[in-house]
C-alpha cells in the first residue's frame, strides 16, 4: 500500500456526504477518531469514480453501485480482471480539531501526510503488478512462478503479503483485491497510547499456581519515563491487585505478571466436548500520572496446551498430539479458508453460522490454513466461546518466498502484530510456520536445479526459522510452535528443519490425497500420528449454483462447469470415483441429470471421507505394522470461498453438504465403524469420553427390499474406554450371511449402541457390496407429513443417501443423507433466517440413491 499526500481535490462525484472523522474514544489525552464511511474511489487515469465503504474494496463498492455484477456470477471472475489490474485511489476529507498535531496509521506515521485542510489519499498500485516488479527484480526466481492455467490466476503472489489464495486457488477465484479492507482510524495523543495490550495465562508448575501475564504496548511521546500505577481486578476470583510501574519513552512493552491465589478454585477453558468454556471478567487499569487513565475490560481464559512428541514403545518415530489441561485430545475437525474473497462480506452474523456449524458436527479444532488471512477478531473470540481449537498456520502456502531484507521487514511487522492481537486467545493451541512449504522443497515440487537448492533452502530457514520462529518464541510462551504443516516436528528439526520426508507417518502431520485408488479401500490409508489434510471434492447443491449460473450451464459438460473447476481433471476425478460404486445418473431431463450428478459427488465425497475419518479414529490406541496411534483428524476443508466445486463440507452461503451431517456422525463423541478385513466383519467403538462407559452393540441385517430386519442380534454388555478406540464385535461375514439367508448383494448391515436399554448415537452401516451391484435396492416411496419444521417420512423400502433439500432456505437437518430402514423417521430443520412451513413444504426435495438411475 502506498500512501500519497495530494491536494484537496475537487470531489466532482460528490454525490455523498462524507462521514468520517468520528469522534470514537476521548479521555484526558487521546482521540479516537474512525475514519470509516464512505470514501471517495477513482482509478488510476480517473476515468472511474464512485464512492466505496470502507472497510470495504473496489470490487464491492462497484458492485454496490451497480458499475459491475456480483462478480461471482458466470464468468465475471474473468470478466473482471481488469479491476484488479488497474491502480485505485481513496480519498477522503476529514474534520479534526485544530488542536491535533499528530496521527497514526498502523503504527505508520503519516503525520507528513495530512493535509492542514484533513485530506488523505491512500493510493493503491495494483498488487499483481506489484508482485511482478518484484519478482522481476529479484536476483533469481522463485518459485512457482504462476498458479496453473486452470486455476485463471495471477502470478507472482509469493512476492506480495497479501492473501495467497487471492491470486487463485485450487478451490477459489482470483480476486486480489485493493481497498481498506479493515477499519481505519485516527488516534490522536500527546502523551501515551496503548497500542495494544495482551492476556495470557500459564500454570507455573514450581509454585503449582496460575499466573496472569499481562503484556501492554505503549507508544510514549513523553520525553521522560512515566509513572503509573496499574489495577488488575479479577472479581470471581477476589483478585484485586495494584502495583507501581513505569513507561518508558517510545514504543515498548513490559510484562505484568499476577499469581492467582492457590485457593483460587480456577474453572478452566476446556474443547468442545471436554467442558466449559469458561472464562472471567477482567479490568486493567493504569493511571498515567495524574493526567491519563487508561482502562481495558476483557475475558481472561485459563488452559495449558502441550505437543507431546515422545517414543511410542513398538514403534519408531514419535508420537504427535495435543494435551489440553494435561488431558490428550484427538482433535476432530477440518481446514478453515477464507468466507469470502471480498471480506467486508463476511460479518460475524456469517462467522457465527460456520463455527456454530463446526461445534454442531461435533468437531473440536479448526485449521487455520496458511494460504488465508489472519480471521476477524470475531472469528478467534467465537472460537473461544465455542471451544473450538486453532491450529494456527502463519499466511505463506504451496511456494518458496524470498527472504530479502524488504521482504522479511514486513514479515516480521506482520508477526509482530498479529501474535500481539491474537495472543490472548485460549482458542489458539499452535503456530505453524506455513502451509506445506517443507513438503514443497523437500519433494522438489518445482524441479529445482541442484545448484539452486541451497539457496531456497537458506531462504526457508532465514524466513520460518530464523525470522518468523525467533519472534514466536520471544512473544509467545504459552503455546507451542511447529515450522510447516505437514511437519515431522522433533526430527523435523533434527534433519535441520528439512525432513528428507516431511510426509512420514511415524513423526508429526501428515497431509495425504488420493483420488485414483477406491476409497472404500482402507488399506490405502496411511497411518499417521496426525491427518491435518485430506480430502474428497464435490459440487455444491443446486441451489447453491442456480444462484451464479443460468440454464444453458447446467449440464456437467458445460463450459460453465469447467470453468468454475479449478483443480485439473477434478470434474473426472469425482465421477470415477462415484463410478466405482454407485451407478451414473440416468434421467432424461437434462436439467434432472445435472442435479443428480451433483447429488452424487456429494453421495461419494461424504462415504470417502467417512470412510477414511473412521480408519483414523480407530487408529487412534493402536499401533499396526509400527504405525498409529493416529491422534487427530482434520479433513481438507471445511467452508468455501464461493459457489464451485470443493473439498469443502460447508457451501459458500452455510448450506451443509452431505459430508457435513456424515462429519456429526463420525465425530460423535462415542462412535461407531466397521471394516472387512479377509471376509471378517470387525467393528470398532470409539469413544472421547472422560469416564469408560458400559454398552451393547445392535446388530441388524436388512434385505433391499424390506424394512423388516432378516437377522438382529444383541451383545453381552461391553466397555469403551475412556478416550480411546477399540474392537468391540468380529464376526466373519459369510458365516453371518449364511446364518440370515442372504448375500453380499441383496442385504446391508446396520449396527448401533445400546446404554440402559436406549439407542446411543446414531446408527452406522455396513455396505456388504456396492451399491451399484445391489440387488433388490428399490425405488423407496416416502411421503413427507410436515409439523412444524418436522419433516415425518413414511418409506417403504430401504433407502441409499436419503437427501432432504429445502433450496436457499436458511437451516440445517437433524440428519441427512442417511441410510433410511425405518417405516417412519422425524427429521427436524432448524432454521437460521424465519421461514414458514408453507415454504419449506414448497421448496422440499427428496432424492434417493435408487431415484437417479
Ligand atoms: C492442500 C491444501 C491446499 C489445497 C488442498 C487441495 O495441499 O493445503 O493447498 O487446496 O490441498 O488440493
Amino acid at each position: 500500500m502506498a500512501i500519497g499526500w495530494a491536494p484537496v481535490l475537487p470531489l466532482l462525484w460528490g454525490l455523498l456526504q462524507i462521514t468520517s472523522g468520528n469522534l470514537l474514544q476521548h479521555n484526558s489525552t487521546v482521540q479516537v477518531y474512525s475514519l470509516n464511511g464512505k470514501w471517495a474511489l477513482r482509478n488510476s487515469n480517473s476515468s472511474i469514480k464512485l464512492y466505496g465503504d470502507v472497510p470495504g474494496c473496489v470490487h464491492t463498492a462497484m458492485f454496490s453501485w451497480g458499475l459491475i455484477k456480483d462478480p461471482y456470477i458466470s464468468f465475471n471472475d474473468i470478466a473482471y480482471k481488469w479491476i484488479s489490474h488497474d491502480g485505485w485511489i481513496y480519498s477522503n476529507e476529514f474534520t479534526l480539531p485544530p488542536n491535533i498535531r499528530c496521527a497514526s496509521y498502523n503504527t505508520t506515521d503519516i503525520t507528513k501526510y495530512v493535509s492542514e485542510n484533513n485530506y488523505v489519499e491512500i493510493k493503491f498500485q495494483s498488487a499483481v503488478e506489484w508482485a511482478k516488479e518484484k519478482s522481476i527484480n529479484h536476483s533469481y526466481g522463485i518459485p512457482p512462478k504462476c498458479p496453473p492455467d486452470v486455476q485463471k490466476g495471477e502470478c507472482h503472489v509469493n512476492f506480495i503479503r497479501k492473501a495467497q489464495c487471492s491470486f487463485s486457488w485450487d478451490w477459489g477465484p482470483s480476486f486480489p483485491t485493493q481497498g481498506i479492507w479493515r477499519e481505519i482510524r485516527i488516534e490522536a495523543y500527546n502523551l501515551v497510547n496503548l497500542e495494544y495490550i495482551s492476556y495470557m495465562t500459564a500454570f507455573d508448575n514450581s509454585t503449582s499456581q496460575w499466573i496472569i501475564i499481562i503484556e501492554p504496548v505503549f507508544d510514549t511521546i513523553a520525553e521522560k519515563p512515566l509513572e503509573a500505577r496499574v489495577a488488575v481486578k479479577v472479581p470471581n476470583l477476589y483478585l484485586d491487585h495494584s502495583h507501581d510501574v513505569i513507561i518508558a519513552p517510545g514504543e515498548g512493552t513490559f510484562e505484568i505478571i499476577i499469581k492467582i491465589s492457590k485457593n483460587a478454585s480456577v474453572n478452566l477453558w476446556w474443547p468442545n466436548g471436554y467442558g466449559m468454556q469458561s472464562g472471567y471478567n477482567m479490568s486493567v487499569t493504569f493511571n498515567i500520572g495524574t493526567e491519563q487513565v487508561i482502562q481495558k475490560t476483557t475475558k481472561i481464559y485459563f488452559r495449558t496446551v502441550e505437543l507431546i512428541e515422545e517414543p511410542i514403545s513398538g514403534s519408531p518415530g514419535l508420537s504427535f498430539y495435543m494435551k489440553i489441561n494435561g488431558v490428550p485430545i484427538f482433535l476432530k475437525g477440518s481446514n478453515w479458508i477464507p468466507a469470502d474473497s471480498f471480506q467486508d462480506r463476511v460479518n460475524s452474523d456469517k462467522l457465527r453460522v460456520l463455527l456454530r456449524s463446526v461445534v454442531d458436527a461435533n468437531m473440536n479444532a479448526l485449521r487455520v490454513w496458511g494460504g488465508g488471512i489472519y480471521e476477524s477478531d470475531d472469528f478467534y473470540s467465537l472460537c473461544n466461546e465455542l471451544g473450538i481449537m486453532v491450529w494456527h498456520d502463519f499466511m505463506f502456502a504451496c511456494s518458496l518466498y524470498p527472504s530479502d531484507d524488504w521482504f522479511l521487514d514486513t514479515v516480521k511487522a506482520e508477526v509482530t502484530h498479529q501474535i500481539r492481537r491474537l495472543k490472548s486467545h485460549p482458542c489458539i493451541i499452535v503456530w505453524s510456520g506455513n502451509n506445506e512449504n517443507e513438503a514443497a522443497i523437500a519433494s522438489d515440487w518445482f524441479s529445482i536445479p541442484s545448484a539452486m537448492r541451497e539457496v531456497y533452502v537458506q531462504d526457508y530457514i532465514t524466513l520460518y526459522i530464523k525470522s518468523i520462529r525467533e519472534l514466536v518464541l520471544k512473544m509467545d510462551g504459552t503455546r507451542p510452535f511447529i515450522a510447516s504443516s505437514p511437519t515431522n516436528g522433533k526430527e523435523t528439526i533434527k534433519e535441520n528443519w528439512l525432513s528428507k520426508d516431511p510426509y512420514d507417518n511415524h513423526y508429526g502431520d501428515t497431509h495425504y490425497y488420493n483420488y485414483v485408488t477406491d476409497c472404500w479401500d482402507w488399506k490405502s490409508y496411511p497411518r499417521p500420528r496426525f491427518a491435518s489434510e485430506y480430502g474428497f471434492q464435490s459440487w455444491p447443491s443446486f441451489s447453491t449454483i442456480a444462484q451464479i449460473s443460468s440454464p444453458e450451464d447446467w449440464s456437467y459438460t458445460s463450459n460453465f462447469t469447467e470453468h468454475r473447476q479449478h483443480h485439473a481433471g477434478g470434474n473426472m476425478q469425482m465421477i470415477d470415483q462415484a463410478s466405482l460404486h454407485y451407478n451414473s445418473p440416468m434421467n432424461s431431463d437434462p436439467i434432472r441429470k445435472f442435479q443428480d450428478t451433483l447429488y452424487l459427488t456429494q453421495v461419494m465425497q461424504a462415504q470417502c471421507v467417512k470412510l477414511q475419518t473412521e480408519f483414523y479414529r480407530r487408529s487412534q490406541s493402536e499401533i499396526v505394522n509400527g504405525l498409529g496411534f493416529t491422534m487427530g483428524a482434520l479433513y481438507w476443508q471445511l467452508n468455501d470461498i464461493w459457489q464451485a466445486p470443493s473439498w469443502s463440507s460447508i457451501e459458500y452461503g452455510g448450506k451443509w453438504k452431505m459430508l457435513h451431517y456424515y462429519a456429526k456422525n463420525f465425530f460423535a463423541p462415542v462412535a461407531t465403524s466397521s471394516f472387512e478385513d479377509n471376509d471378517i466383519l470387525h467393528i470398532y467403538g470409539v469413544s472421547d469420553l472422560s469416564k469408560d462407559c458400559s454398552f451393547k452393540l445392535a446388530l441388524e441385517v436388512y434385505k433391499w427390499d424390506s424394512l423388516v430386519p432378516t437377522y438382529e442380534t444383541v451383545t453381552e454388555d461391553f466397555i469403551i474406554k475412556s478416550q480411546s478406540s477399540g474392537q468391540i464385535y468380529q464376526e466373519t461375514v459369510s458365516e453371518l450371511l449364511q446364518r440370515c439367508n442372504s448375500t453380499r448383494l441383496n442385504a446391508v448391515l446396520v449396527y448401533y449402541l445400546l446404554h440402559d436399554g436406549e439407542i446411543y448415537g446414531s446408527k452406522n452401516w455396513h455396505f456388504l457390496s456396492s451399491p451399484k451391484e445391489a440387488e433388490g435396492l428399490l425405488k423407496s416411496n416416502i411421503t413427507v407429513n410436515q409439523g412444524t419444521y418436522v419433516f415425518t417420512l413414511i418409506n417403504s423400502y430401504p433407502a441409499a443417501f436419503v437427501w432432504l433439500d429445502v433450496g436457499n432456505i436458511a437451516g440445517r437437518f437433524s440428519d441427512n443423507g442417511f441410510l433410511l430402514i425405518e417405516h417412519k423417521t422425524a427429521i427436524y430443520f432448524y432454521t437460521w433466517k424465519p421461514t414458514t412451513v408453507a415454504e419449506l413444504e414448497k421448496a422440499l426435495h427428496i432424492t434417493t440413491l435408487r431415484d437417479i438411475y
